[in-house]
């Protein structure tokens, strides 16, 4: 018994005209339009202030719970001596609190007066503030409970700090 190789040539699969483009095949990726491409996203863990997250311009993310804090550290660039905070949070009300960070004890304290004694916080509208170039600032975003704001379970927000 040999092996029957088959005798009529079966058509060749089917060799179709309409090739397989891959790309075509890739399906368009939508960005969600809930945020502006330039902002960072929040990355937990950053419930300490030794775990903050670094952001240049623009931070988005959400307090998930009542109990998460989001600490939330910026750098003001040299030359600049305002500081211009812009806020939004759609489903109630964070409670921000800023202050200058510890970034070890670089400054060797002379003068007397420590320079690092900012401390600013607010719900509402952020007030425009006089910064240390050079400085990082260290946000702070805390549920706040004494204001109303909403029954969600989450509270997102968009951060965005201007320096001039
Ligand atoms: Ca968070
Ligand atoms: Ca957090």
């Amino acid at each position: 018994m040999g092996t029957q190789t088959p005798s009529s040539p079966s058509p060749a699969p089917s060799d179709t005209d309409d090739k397989i483009d891959p790309n075509a095949q890739v399906p368009k990726v939508d960005a969600p339009p809930q945020s502006t491409p330039e902002c960072l996203a929040e990355q937990e863990p950053n419930d300490k202030n030794t775990e903050p997250t670094a952001f240049t311009k623009c931070v988005t993310g959400e307090l998930s719970s009542k109990t998460d804090v989001d600490y939330l550290t910026i750098k003001a660039p040299d030359g600049v001596t305002d500081m211009l905070i812009d806020h939004t949070e759609p489903d109630g009300t964070i409670q921000y609190t800023v202050t200058i960070a510890n970034s070890g004890s670089a400054a060797s304290g002379s003068g007397g007066t420590s320079t690092n004694n900012f401390n600013m916080s607010f719900t509402d509208k952020a007030p425009q503030t006089k910064v240390k170039a050079g400085a990082t600032y260290l946000f702070a975003l805390k549920w706040d409970n004494m204001s109303q704001g909403g029954t969600a379970t989450k509270r997102p927000y968009s951060l965005r700090v201007n320096f001039q």
